[in-house]
């Protein structure tokens, strides 16, 4: 295959992970000229174009070479791994996306007894993720049948098709309204950056860096929060000790309270009522918890 100049992003075409792709891709200050059969889009500043995909096909273009990284969920991407063995492990996770969260669960009839995985042994289970199930399977010691269905996986149990199903969970309604129970969690999923574990050894490499580098900026900033507050002296100590993760306060002075100090902190991730409510017990008042648009350490 004739070496590309320019980098290729393989990503869904529609469906899930289209709208939250293409904000992080935007956000990383790539942009895209709308093509008419939206299947390539041309990068506008960067060397940087998209092929719009289904989810499913997107770790064996990367594999072909078609593409050179891909946003993908966990689920397919390791689906696809097992299934192709050695050959294909060469892909990896480059960067977890933090959206797209879901779950691949095993779920059972509700009136069904079962209390462990080797409940399931003589039984049928349908899924979309034969290669993830019979690996699971194989490590739970089980005997049981993986029937493989591309779609409504859900309602197997009920046609009588299978006694169980192995299928991706995010709120759990879909099993409720199907009279299905959640048992076993094989795999917690969420959109990744997949690309060869071995990157380019030419300009594309460069460009897949300099990208890396944007998205963790982006991922780091969207999951900051600035956390401000005022403390007395006194209880400063036990009121840091309770920040959540993050570099060091910065203390300011408090004008005509010499007591008082404002604390300023930077948390990775969000900060819950509860622990404002600890840290208030500690000592703390006048608390805010800001978002952070931009970063620039
Ligand atoms: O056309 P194409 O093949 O590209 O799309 P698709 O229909 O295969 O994919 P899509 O858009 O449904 O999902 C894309 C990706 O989103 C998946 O591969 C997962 O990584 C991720 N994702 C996150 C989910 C869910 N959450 C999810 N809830 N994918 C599917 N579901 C389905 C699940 O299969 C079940 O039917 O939603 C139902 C369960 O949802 P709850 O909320 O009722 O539990
Ligand atoms: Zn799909």
């Amino acid at each position: 295959m004739k070496p590309r100049d320019r980098l290729r992003i393989a990503m869904q075409k529609s469906g899930r992970l289209t709208e939250p792709a293409l904000d992080l891709l935007n956000r990383c200050g790539l942009t895209f000229r709308q093509s008419r059969d939206k299947l390539f889009c041309f990068g506008e500043g960067e060397p940087v174009d998209l092929l719009l995909v289904r989810d499913d096909d997107i770790p064996g273009l990367i594999a072909q070479g078609v593409c050179d990284l891909g946003i993908v969920g966990r689920n397919v991407l390791n689906e696809f791994r097992g299934v192709n063995g050695d050959a294909d492990a060469a892909l990896t996770e480059w960067r977890p996306l933090g959206f797209g969260r879901c779950r691949l669960s095993i779920a059972v009839p509700q009136e069904m007894d079962y209390s462990k995985p080797g409940d399931l042994n003589g039984l049928r289970i349908a899924t979309s993720y034969p290669g993830l199930v019979n690996d699971w399977l194989r490590a739970e010691g089980v005997n049981a049948a993986v029937i493989t269905l591309a779609g409504s996986v859900e309602i197997a149990p009920k046609l009588g098709t299978a006694d169980a199903i192995c299928d991706l969970v995010q709120s759990g309604g879909t099993l409720v309204a199907n009279q299905l129970r959640e048992t076993d969690v094989l795999l917690q999923s969420e959109a990744v950056l997949a690309g060869p574990t071995a990157l380019p050894t030419d300009e594309r490499g460069d460009m897949i860096e300099l990208l890396l580098k944007r998205l963790d900026g982006v991922i780091q900033v969207r999951e900051s929060r600035l956390l401000l507050l005022q403390t007395s002296r006194t209880s400063l100590d036990a009121v840091t000790r309770l920040l959540p993760g993050g570099p060091q306060p910065t203390l300011l002075p408090v004008a005509g309270q010499p007591d008082q100090l404002m604390l300023q902190a930077l948390c990775a991730g969000e900060v819950s009522w509860r622990q404002l409510e600890e840290i208030k017990k500690a000592g703390a008042r006048e608390m805010f918890v800001l978002p952070v648009e931009k970063m620039l350490a």
